[in-house]
């Protein structure tokens, strides 16, 4: 592709959109839930369970519409739910429901965080516009954006799984908010392209090194809440959450235009323990 024709192109990677995602942080008002009868708790309890167990669950089809509960540490509240589904409406579907709950009267919400599971393709975007512009087409007409819809629609079907993931079984999860520095000097939406992907393949590569104990699930929030990103992380051991980032920290794209929100380290509660947790153990 002529260099000409390159600076026509769009600086935005292509992306592809998979699940919706919402993080909510509760306080749970342990000094009420003191004071309630051993009938009406067990009333509570089983409505509670019922319905997160069946979205803990999830469904079968393609979308697995799932759910899952963390006891949170430390002062940030008590609990975490996050719930991945399929559109927006059915997110917030489920605030509803769960307002509707008794349980609901223990629960304070101290936070949330609403995102949409993302896939940069910061290494294949170059070769798909080179593809399209290698067929005759100009960058930016109505032709040449078909041709990347057509290519992006592919993508979606081979990376159904990860665009709709099921919420991955590790004990701990790690989530917090991210955002790419726009600061007067340095400013990573000022960057080239190339650049750009050189510093994300670095990035993969580090992350990569944890691939076999850390899962991690990228959500897009651009528009739709506070910061650009959210990461989830998922592991058996917590201790990697720490070695993980702390690598990243020293990698270019952190160390020059990383920002991070608030961090979230929860321990997984089945909803089989919810009872015994609210009898408080865990
Ligand atoms: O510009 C953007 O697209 C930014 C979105 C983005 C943020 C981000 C932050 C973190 N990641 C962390 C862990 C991993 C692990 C792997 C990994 C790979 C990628 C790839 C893209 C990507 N990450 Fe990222 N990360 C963002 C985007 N990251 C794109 C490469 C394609 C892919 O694999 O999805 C390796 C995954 C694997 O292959 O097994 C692990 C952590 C952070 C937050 C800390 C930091 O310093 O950035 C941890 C934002």
């Amino acid at each position: 592709m002529e260099e000409s024709q390159l600076s026509e192109l769009p600086g935005v990677p292509l992306t592809l959109e998979g699940s919706c995602v919402l993080h909510q942080m509760f306080h749970f008002d342990w000094n009420a839930w003191k004071g309630v009868s051993f009938e009406q708790r067990h009333g509570i309890e089983t409505g509670a369970v019922e319905l997160f167990g069946r979205w803990e669950e999830g469904s079968k089809q393609e979308h697995p519409n799932q759910s899952a509960v963390f006891s949170l540490i430390g002062h940030k509240g008590d609990l975490i739910l996050i719930h991945f589904r399929e559109s927006f409406q059915a997110l917030n579907q489920v605030e509803l429901d769960l307002a509707q709950t008794a349980f609901y009267d223990y629960l304070e919400l101290k936070h949330s965080y609403v995102s949409v599971v993302e896939l940069g393709l910061y290494e294949s975007s170059r070769k798909t516009w080179e593809a399209a512009s290698a067929k005759g087409l100009e960058p930016n007409t109505p032709e040449f954006r078909a041709e990347v819809e057509a290519s992006l629609e592919r993508a979606s079907a081979a990376m159904a799984p990860r665009l709709y993931p099921a919420i991955p079984e590790a004990k701990y999860l790690c989530f917090y908010p991210m955002d790419r520095l726009r600061a007067e000097a340095k400013n990573w939406y000022m960057v080239p392209f190339a650049e750009r992907q050189r510093m994300m393949h670095e990035h993969g590569l580090i992350g990569r090194r944890y691939g076999d104990v850390v899962k991690q699930i990228i959500s897009g929030s651009i528009g739709m809440d506070d910061w650009e990103w959210g990461v989830d992380l998922f592991a058996q051991d917590p201790v990697v959450f720490k070695k993980l980032i702390y690598e990243m920290r020293f990698d270019e794209v952190s160390a020059v235009y990383a920002l991070f929100g608030q961090f979230f380290l929860g321990v997984r509660l089945p909803i089989e323990n919810l009872t015994h947790w609210l009898a408080g153990k865990l």
